[in-house]
């Protein structure tokens, strides 16, 4: 075996934020850049001699030569078996899937999820643990701790291995199997919901889009939705998976999913309509001309687990991020099962499904998912809505009018103020934390102030605290508006607002939620003094 040990210095910024690093392609391109951190996880996670490693991405540009590298250093660095999906693809549920199936050590995933792909896109690489969920804090900080003092890696000299068919090939002395990316997954999803529901629903004549986005998903939803569920042909669109996601910005949400929006929001709309983002663990659900919130998704899933048949037992227990909305807290509490609240992170639900605490978990960033991995899972949900209609037979409309009619309406949005600058950014959250005193207890119109703070979470399975997750102003109706800075961006900071009012009312439940928050809208500018500190008139973003 010809392992080279490579001389190198270390880079200051690989510092893992929300989800892995990520940072823009130039930046992995650089000499010894990805070897670098791939050495830290490495040296991080001590895996035993001849371990088996996961790997695959969502195919966004880079990956190929990534993935090259990133097996000639697992061959250096003693593991016995890499399985990695063909063509280098595994969407990020599926990668969870995978650690998880065949029990492997853990897993690389290389996504910059639901930022912009291409030359001078984004990239992104994390590590996630035996139970297929994103690495611990704790391992996160290690990792970039090793990352700091590193000054060789360990590569194997050898050609590329071909990752275009499945089969078996040895590099070095370790195995690469290259594996349908698909099929277990797929397999899984079956496992989970009546298929033959879903399917009668469908052939009798209830019409569906998913929009792929150029990404990861596309392979992965005709083949469920078209072939094992029988939805029209065509009813997947933007399936094939580019590099640069055909230059779009595969985030799904109501600004970026605009061609889905148009079709569900048109003349002869489709009855349902769903999305899902760069690496597949996003989704957005659509009805006719009704968009449903993600917070809100959360909740009717809880509300509505039992039709599907892997839930048909019940749910443990309901996890949201701090941010999401309390929709899934007024399900739980008539449940009468707990609901956690985590910071920003899948990272964070881990070890609250690992313990068998939470069956659901759910943000407002578009991500649902359940014990069935330890990722958020984009087509999952949308399978579950599915089953849920068809269980149902009612339309998304009317089955989300129910609920809020039944539970009470969170009226909820994030405006995202992207590409500011760090100083101003970082000056509007140092502004609301200095004026804590002040606000406490204050009344701005309707609304009083009932306590402010700076999220800090413990995590009830290992103790560990997190602090510094966002700054969180509750009122004494249960409205909030929350401030946060995003660990997921690559260019200067953006500026997360949440905005969430609760409304009991049956008669304003019909209410636009810009209408709905107005009031807390102008709230949050003032306090935050945002305009001024941003010299920004308007969000990039609201969704
Ligand atoms: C990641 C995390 C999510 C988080 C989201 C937004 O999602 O896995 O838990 O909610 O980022 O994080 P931030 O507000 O810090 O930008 P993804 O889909 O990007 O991997």
């Amino acid at each position: 075996m010809d392992i080279r040990t490579v001389n190198t210095q270390p880079f200051p910024d690989q510092k893992p934020g929300t989800s892995g690093l990520r940072k823009k392609v130039p930046a992995f391109q650089q000499p010894h850049y990805l070897e670098n951190f791939v050495q830290s996880i490495f040296d991080s996670i001590a895996a035993p001699q001849n371990a088996t490693l996961a790997l695959g991405g969502d195919g966004r540009y880079y990956n190929r030569e990534a993935i090259q590298i990133i097996l000639k250093m697992a061959a250096a660095n003693g593991f016995g078996k890499v399985l990695v999906g063909q063509g280098g693809i595994l969407s990020t549920p599926a990668a969870s899937c995978v650690i998880r199936k065949y029990q492997t050590y853990g897993g690389i995933i290389l996504s910059a999820s639901h930022n912009p792909g291409g030359p001078d896109g984004d990239f992104g690489i994390k590590y996630n643990s035996s139970n297929g969920g994103p690495a611990t804090e704790t391992v996160t900080e290690t990792i970039f701790a090793k990352s700091k003092t590193i000054s060789t890696y360990r590569i194997l000299d050898a050609a590329d291995v071909a990752l275009d068919a499945t089969g078996n090939f040895t590099l070095g002395d370790m195995q690469v199997e290259v594996i349908d990316p698909v099929s277990d997954y797929a397999e899984l999803m079956e496992s989970l919901f009546d298929f033959a529901a879903i399917r009668s629903l469908l052939a009798g004549g209830f019409r569906i889009k998913f929009d792929a986005m150029h990404a990861v998903n596309g392979p992965y939803a005709k083949e469920i939705l078209e072939r094992r569920l029988g939805a029209a042909t065509g009813s997947v669109i933007n399936a094939v998976p580019l590099e640069d996601f055909g230059g779009g910005h595969p985030d799904p949400n109501l600004t970026y999913a605009h061609e889905l929006v148009e079709i569900c929001y048109g003349e002869n709309a489709p009855d349902f309509g769903a999305a899902s983002d760069g690496d597949g663990d996003r989704n957005m659900i659509l009805g006719k001309r009704f968009f449903v919130t993600p917070s809100d998704s959360l909740a009717l899933l809880a509300a509505n687990a039992t039709l599907a048949p892997g839930y048909k037992q019940g749910l443990a227990g309901i996890a949201r991020s701090m941010p999401t909305s309390a929709a899934a807290d007024r399900v739980a509490q008539a449940l009468n099962i707990p609901c956690y609240e985590t910071p920003t992170g899948w990272k964070f639900f881990g070890n609250l499904l690992d313990a068998g605490k939470v069956t659901l978990c759910g943000e407002e960033s578009f991500g649902t998912g359940s014990s069935h991995v330890r990722e958020k899972d984009g087509l999952w949900a949308v399978l579950f809505w599915l089953n849920i209609v068809a269980a149902r037979k009612q339309s998304v409309e009317s089955i989300v009018s129910e609920h809020w009619a039944k539970y009470g309406r969170n009226f909820y949005s994030r405006y995202d103020y992207e590409g500011l600058p760090t100083e101003a950014a970082q000056g509007v959250m140092q502004h609301l934390k200095d004026n804590f005193a002040k606000l406490d207890g204050a009344q701005f119109g309707k609304y009083s102030v009932k306590f402010c703070d700076d999220f800090s979470y413990t995590d009830p399975v290992d103790g560990s605290v997190s602090k510094g997750q966002g700054v969180r102003i509750i009122f004494t109706d249960g409205s909030r508006i929350i401030f946060r800075l995003s660990g997921t961006g690559t260019e200067g900071a953006t500026l997360r607002v949440y905005l969430e009012a609760y409304e009991a009312d049956v008669s304003r439940h019909h209410l636009d939620a810009q209408v709905a928050l107005a009031e807390l809208i102008g709230i949050a500018l003032q306090i935050s003094e945002l305009k001024s500190r941003t010299g920004r008139e308007q969000p990039t973003v609201i969704t």
